[in-house]
């Protein structure tokens, strides 16, 4: 399963934003450092589902399918807030980033209404500009990732003069951990333009740049511009954007309500919807149902949305460019050997072959993969075919 993981500065929301994606009861509070060790739980990235197109009731295994819209799991983990000089160790330090060492993509929350300083102090709304709550958290990592290099790098930087080993090789398996592969260590050392063959000339601003392009080349980031109800909101999302961040204004604590009142029967919604219905007036009280209609003025009518979801598509299928495709085994009935109708939905990278997907579901599959057919016209697909999103697709396989 992908992981996410979801950092910040502290008293921004994480933890509100992480409950109302997994419906994990956390503790929130209004004061820094409330969170002091990783949540994790599972959420569902939100795709169109192919069982109306196929004209098929499908029984999902390894997602769900509700009302023709298929939930892909992914799991996340709530980090304790990030203040500066916290890879020194500074607040709660940065030891909970090992948890995310193999996220795939992260989601910096920020106070997008400025009521908060750097460290989690509460404040009067506008007094604090949020771009910082994000460049800070960002450096911090980088720093950290930086701090995995400096460790060893007498020894490795020595040794790669003296030839006794590869400079690259030697720091792609160093930040292995971080899912960080030889291939990305070319491309970014390429670009950097660092002089290779004096590695004992470089110091903590060469190898923080080399983490920064690291981390941005290997962790796509989504801003969660949390607070978003509030009237000061609007500016700060303004800045972040204007400073280049990929930004979706969220309000966290409104889709904890909101999913929480559906998880009761109160209201009818899914997450990712940009509405709601009440559907039994009766069961709600008078402070609820002003509740409710707030976060539609504030938030639904405004944004859009709750953008809580948002930030998770994003993620995975704007900033990592995964594709959504159906494998089956049998490509008729749509079903796999035990006759369940659409049972998986597998998330693989921009072009993937039918092959790579083979190896995803099981690596004998990968192994022993002879071709693979696709499901809507029954034509079998070449080595090279790049897969789309949504195919279905029948693997075959030597017994
Ligand atoms: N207005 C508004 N307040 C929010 C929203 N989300 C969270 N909050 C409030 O922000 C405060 C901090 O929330 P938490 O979820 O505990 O924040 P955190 O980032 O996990 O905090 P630490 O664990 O201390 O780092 C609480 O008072 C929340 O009620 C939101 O969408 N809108
Ligand atoms: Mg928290």
């Amino acid at each position: 399963m992908e992981l996410a993981g979801i950092v910040g500065k502290p008293n921004v929301g994480k933890s509100t934003f992480f409950s109302a994606l997994t419906l994990v009861p956390v503790e929130i509070a209004n004061y820094p450092f409330t969170t002091t060790k990783p949540n994790v739980g599972v959420t569902y990235l939100r795709i169109e589902c192919i069982c109306k197109e196929m004209g098929v009731v499908d029984n999902p295994r390894n997602s769900k399918c509700i009302d023709g819209v298929r939930l892909v799991p992914i799991q996340v983990i709530d980090c304790p807030g990030i203040i500066p000089d916290a890879h020194a160790g500074k607040g709660l330090g940065l030891q909970f980033l090992d948890e995310i060492r193999q996220a795939s993509a992260l989601v910096v929350v920020c106070d997008a209404s400025g009521g908060t300083l750097i460290d989690g102090t509460p404040v009067d709304p506008s007094t604090h500009d949020p771009v910082e709550d994000v460049k800070i958290v960002e450096h911090e990592i980088d720093l950290w990732i930086a701090g995995l290099l400096n460790r060893d790098w007498p020894r490795i930087s020595r040794a790669a003069e003296a030839r006794q080993l590869k400079l690259r090789e030697e720091i792609a398996r160093k930040l292995s951990g971080l899912g960080v592969s030889e291939k990305d260590i070319h491309a970014v050392m390429d670009n950097l333009g660092f002089d290779e063959a004096k590695p004992t000339k470089w110091g903590m601003e060469e190898l923080t740049k080399l983490a920064n392009a690291v981390r941005k080349a290997t962790k796509p980031m989504v801003v969660a511009a949390n607070k978003s109800d509030t009237d000061e909101a609007e500016k700060g999302i303004r800045r972040l954007r204007e400073a280049g961040y990929d930004v979706v204004p969220v309000s966290a604590e409104a889709e904890r309500s909101l999913r929480l009142a559906a998880e009761h029967g109160l209201i009818k919604y899914t997450s990712g919807d940009s509405d709601f219905t009440v559907l039994d007036e009766s069961r709600l009280n008078p402070k609820q149902l002003r509740g409710l209609e707030m976060i539609r003025e504030k938030v639904m009518k405004r944004w859009g949305g709750t953008g809580v979801q948002q930030v998770i598509n994003k993620a995975y299928l704007e900033k990592l460019r995964y594709i959504p495709v159906f494998p089956v085994e049998d490509p008729d009935k749509l079903t796999d050997h035990e006759g369940n109708v659409l049972p998986d939905v597998y998330l693989v990278p921009e072009g993937s072959t039918p092959r790579d997907l083979a190896y995803k579901i099981h690596t004998d599959l990968g192994r022993n993969y002879l071709y693979a057919v696709d499901a809507r016209t029954g034509m079998r697909l070449g080595e090279d075919y790049k897969l789309k999103p949504r195919d279905v697709i029948s693997i075959k396989a030597a017994k």
